[in-house]
């Protein structure tokens, strides 16, 4: 039986306001297609973050729709299960993909009874599945799936008064103990001790605490294929993580990217093996003096650059988009520069000029929040603006008045 394992797809993802869409469609094309193509795995397991947002735009719905109908097309059996940034939009057409091999599971009842899967030689596995689910949701699939009056179920709704996910976990493999098959696999999104995080994550939080799962917690299971992290990394010997399929940060830029392979012989892991697979595009941090960087030679890269001056330079970002056209990111080495160069090209500039329109206050907080926010005020919000601005220059007159 051979698995492929790739996880956290993040489709319609945008990196510092550059959409990703089309890169992530070459990466399916050029390089995802054709390893899948060659592996063949009688199952292909994305452990969640299909997509970006839970309100995906047509473009990404439109991208998923076209993986979709390849995997069909090609006859890979896919089992896709919700992440944190996924939400069941995307698994609303679920019975109708189904009846073509492609699984999306967005609730628990796979964790109660196990997702087989068979192989032509008769090879079986068990999948116990837990996709992302909000808390409420969670507590609604446990009384769904394993009854209201189940004693198990009420004596722990009794006793917690505040949930965590942790504990539902625990809930959910007390109540699912006596049922367990082999090889029995768990697939799920979350964060498990040992895993290292690349800070791209939007954190579970709970009472400002990440949700880090304990390995014990898993310890009867034959192996546990995970999303979340953004590593490809081997927490342990049983536990996988594949991670984003192509660099979604600077920092993460300098790890290889790639997806698991597995192969299961006679209910044994047998072979474990990373596949890495180089993403559709370049990303570096490039760290230099703007005399110089203005002089090198043109690159196409997703780029942050890093200045080395200690005075700010005017306009920097847009004067070294001429030799880096794909230049996503910019900040001086020394915070101090930066915040000079901050007031210098923004709020001097911007001021001045706005003194030289002789605008006035309102028409000042106007211009600035579209600076900011990237759209216009909208009028309740500027009404009270003009309020306080009234109230304020009250209280001035008051102050001035005084002898
Ligand atoms: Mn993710």
């Amino acid at each position: 039986m051979k698995i492929l394992h790739s996880s956290d797809w993040h489709l319609g993802k945008s990196l510092f306001g550059k959409k990703l869409i089309d890169e992530q469609a070459l990466f399916f094309e050029k390089t995802f297609f054709p390893l899948v193509k060659d592996v063949k795995p009688d199952i292909l397991i994305i452990t969640g973050d299909i997509i970006d947002k839970p309100n995906p735009d047509l473009e990404t719905l439109k991208l998923l729709s076209e993986i979709l109908f390849w995997l069909f097309k090609e006859k890979i059996p896919s089992l896709f299960i919700l992440g944190n940034h996924d939400s069941k939009r995307i698994t609303l057409f679920k019975e109708f993909l189904k009846q073509n091999y492609l699984y999306m599971i967005d609730n628990l009842y796979h964790f109660k009874a196990p997702f087989i899967w068979e192989d032509e030689k008769g090879e079986k596995i068990y999948f116990y599945i837990l996709p992302y689910l909000p808390l409420y949701e969670f507590k609604e699939n446990i009384e769904i799936f394993w009854g209201k009056e189940n004693k198990i179920v009420v004596d722990f709704f009794v006793k917690k008064s505040q949930l965590l996910l942790k504990d539902l976990v625990e809930l959910l493999l007390n109540l699912t103990k006596d049922n367990f098959y082999r090889p029995a696999i768990a697939l799920g999104h979350f964060a498990i001790e040992k895993g290292i995080f690349t800070g791209e994550e939007i954190s579970l939080k709970f009472m400002g605490l990440e949700e880090v799962f304990p390995l014990e917690l898993f310890k009867n299971f034959d192996f546990l294929l995970l999303g979340h992290l953004h590593r490809l990394q081997k927490v342990s010997s049983k536990v996988f993580y594949s991670g984003s399929i192509l660099p979604y940060s600077f920092e993460e830029s300098v790890h290889k990217k790639g997806v698991w392979f597995f192969e299961i012989k006679n209910s044994v892991l047998v072979k474990e093996e990373p596949i890495y697979l180089s993403p559709s595009f370049e990303m570096k941090i490039v760290k230099g003096y703007f005399k110089d960087l203005i002089n090198s030679p043109k690159d196409e890269a997703y780029i942050k650059i890093i200045l080395k001056d200690e005075e700010p330079v005017l306009h920097p970002f847009e004067r070294l988009k001429t030799v880096f056209p794909n230049l996503l990111l910019l900040e001086y080495e020394d915070k101090k520069t930066e915040i000079s160069s901050f007031s210098k090209d923004f709020i001097m500039e911007e001021f001045l000029e706005s003194k030289k329109m002789e605008l006035n206050e309102e028409e000042l907080f106007k211009k600035f929040y579209k600076y900011i926010e990237e759209k216009e005020i909208e009028d309740k919000l500027f009404e009270a603006f003009k309020k306080y601005l009234k109230e304020f220059k009250e209280n001035q007159k008051e102050v001035k008045s005084w002898p």
